[in-house]
């Protein structure tokens, strides 16, 4: 069926359209989001809610120089279906497809690779000074932040300096009322909430004047005061005033989802000089009912089947296999029913988290900082240091976020604060902005930290009791992955101990965290083919299980590491280190972990085995490393 969304090629093509064929246009938008969405586990909800927001921005300025930097990214789809990939579509989110995020790679229109939240206002602060600066011409520059990264604290950190410099800026702020979770938070709940009445005062300012002008004359001194009384009113009401504060003028609120009004207000605002915040109100979700009735569940559905032409969903079909992240939260569960100090500390992830349980049955006990990782590890360090046993909840990749308060305010002051670093490896269809794979080596920097690894299911609940008796801080990272088990005997979690799983005298394997079932695969595999290999669950990379892992070196002819991180400075190389401070040989030593580049989306099966990750691959790495070990042998025989 030939559609209008078919015929844009480019953003210039919307300018011939009439408003009805832009109420069209959103409207085929919103059915292509439903139809590769229902076969495509994605953001959902926040895309629907942008589709006029995007047009009406599109329509308003010219990106092929002026700037637009989407806030987060996980809200990009309409803009990459309008700027010349919707042909592409369908390949969203899958290997060598589409990106979930904005990507310079696939289209000049989106100029900053970006997943994580807060630093749009920054990055087009930055653009319109250095385009200024070189010279680019008198171009715009605009960047969208939803309500749930608005209080970052970087992105107080960007308004402060473009009050200061006074650059021309827009900064459009999408309010929707949620982040994934509802969101929170005193600027919400103040200023937010506030502003939304802002319309009320200006309803009540027109109808004043009205009045005023129906009265007799009373003189400027009666219009004054009343002026007096209505700055006093929108001061109180508006949430804006903060905005206007700090540099910012600020205009809204105004309805999202009405094309012709966005419109207008962003040519009315586009010369204003100076920074400019546009107040947008949007519904996540719009357009599709359970979508904008249950948005938490719908920020990134499982696949679903839906009917007719009113986009309704029909059942969402979830997955019944049970994740790290379930063992994880159930064992944060156990621990805070059996001791009164346990607190639990997420930014805005309690739905990733899987902590609604939590929430619900310790809300004293439980907070929630918003999209404020920085924040939330100083505030956990505030309250291991009253006493408490805080739980850093969190994903690796966004702890990055926090890497100076990780060194300050935890490991420099010793505070027993446990991390859990959720989706530490490859997390698959979000790609390079979400794997979590540099944490072992940022993590390793820092004294008094001790960091580990669940290599299965079974790790997980003695691996968490054992961080929260420890009197330091403590990580441990696992997976985006189905729980595996490896049945064994399971030996009890001491400080810097690795668990000999078996002693093989061709060489073994010592995984640490995730890949460790995927060892005990290989060695299967190999013993298979007459290759004895023996396979160490590590389960600590600080403190090193020396004794072992260095016996392990000192005897067997072939030792490979295993590890769902990077290679630059991860579990191997500290088995290295250790090794050559021990004066022992080390080219018998192979690694295996993500090699030093990003690593682009896909299915973390077809990632793993890309790196050669897998069974296969280490099976294969073991094969090819004991030939070359034959090969030198045999050729050190001959030399003899
Ligand atoms: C630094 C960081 N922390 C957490 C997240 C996870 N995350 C992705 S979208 C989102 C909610 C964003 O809310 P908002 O900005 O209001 O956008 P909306 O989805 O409501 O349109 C969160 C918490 C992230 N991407 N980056």
């Amino acid at each position: 069926m030939s559609t209008l969304l078919s015929t844009i090629a480019s953003p210039k093509d919307l300018h011939p359209l009439s408003d009805e064929q832009l109420t069209q246009l959103a409207q085929e938008m919103r059915d292509e989001l439903v139809r590769v969405l229902s076969i495509r586990p994605a953001h959902f909800a926040s895309n629907l809610g942008v589709v006029e927001l995007c047009l009406a921005l599109h329509l308003t300025f010219d990106f092929t120089k002026d700037r637009l930097i989407w806030d987060t990214g996980h809200q990009i789809y309409p803009h990459k279906l309008i700027t010349g990939r919707y042909p592409q579509f369908e390949t969203l989110r899958t290997r060598g497809g589409l990106m979930g995020y904005p990507n310079p790679h696939e289209s000049p229109y989106d100029l900053f690779m970006t997943g994580h939240a807060g630093c749009s206002v920054s990055c087009a602060l930055g653009l319109k000074a250095g385009d200024d600066l070189l010279g680019h011409g008198d171009n715009h520059s605009v960047a969208v932040i939803g309500d749930g990264a608005l209080p970052s604290g970087i992105v107080f950190e960007a308004f402060n300096n473009a009050g200061e410099l006074g650059k021309n800026l827009l900064v459009i702020l999408n309010d929707n009322k949620m982040s994934i979770c509802p969101r929170v938070g005193g600027l919400a709940r103040n200023c937010l909430e506030q502003a939304r009445l802002t319309n009320f005062y200006q309803d009540a300012k027109r109808q004043l004047q009205q009045l005023l002008a129906r009265l007799p004359l009373v003189g400027g001194m009666a219009n004054q005061a009343i002026d007096q009384v209505l700055d006093g009113l929108k001061a109180s009401l508006s949430g804006g005033m903060l905005f206007e504060e700090m540099g910012l003028k600020y205009f809204g609120p105004v309805d999202g989802h009405d094309l012709p009004s966005l419109r207008s207000w962003l040519a009315q605002i586009k010369d204003q000089k100076g920074p400019v915040l546009l107040h947008v109100l949007t519904e996540k979700g719009h357009g599709v009912l359970q979508a904008s009735e249950d948005p938490v569940t719908y920020h990134t559905p499982p696949v679903f089947e839906k009917v007719g032409p009113a986009r309704t969903i029909v059942s969402l079909r979830r997955g019944g296999a049970k994740a790290y992240t379930d063992a994880v939260s159930t064992a944060i569960y156990q621990a805070m029913a059996n001791d009164p100090r346990v607190t639990v500390i997420t930014a805005a992830m309690c739905q990733g988290n899987k902590l609604e349980k939590v929430r619900t049955d310790f809300p004293t006990r439980f907070f929630d900082t918003g999209i404020c990782e920085s924040h939330a590890v100083a505030f956990a360090a505030g309250l291991a240091k009253a006493g408490g046993r805080p739980i850093v909840d969190i994903y690796s990749t966004f702890l990055q976020r926090s890497f100076d308060q990780l060194f300050q305010e935890v490991a420099l002051q010793n505070l027993p604060v446990t991390f859990c670093l959720d989706r530490a490896g490859l997390t698959g269809p979000d790609g390079p902005t979400h794997h979590g794979t540099f944490d072992t080596p940022y993590l390793r920097l820092f004294p008094n930290f001790v960091i580990m690894a669940p290599g299965d299911e079974l790790d997980v609940a003695p691996m968490l009791r054992f961080a929260l008796d420890q009197p330091c801080p403590v990580a441990l990272r696992y997976p985006k992955a189905n729980l595996e088990k490896v049945e064994r005997g399971l030996a009890p979690v001491e400080l810097g101990q690795a668990e000999i799983f078996e002693w093989g005298p061709d060489g073994v394997l010592i995984a640490y965290g995730s890949l460790f079932p995927a060892c005990v695969k290989a060695a299967e595999r190999l013993r298979s083919e007459g290759l004895d290999i023996g396979v160490i669950n590590a389960r600590f990379v600080k403190p090193l299980d020396r004794q072992t892992l260095l016996r392990a070196v000192e005897q067997l002819p072939l030792v490979v590491t295993v590890e769902e991180g990077t290679l630059e400075g991860g579990f191997g190389s500290a088995l290295l280190e250790a090794a050559n401070a021990a004066g022992l040989d080390t080219r018998h030593i192979h690694r295996l972990g993500i090699p030093d580049r990003f690593i682009e989306h896909g299915e973390r099966a077809e990632l793993l085995a890309d790196l050669g990750l897998d069974v296969d691959g280490i099976c294969e790495t073991v094969r090819k490393a004991n030939r070359v070990e034959n090969w030198n042998t045999g050729r050190i025989e001959e030399i003899r």
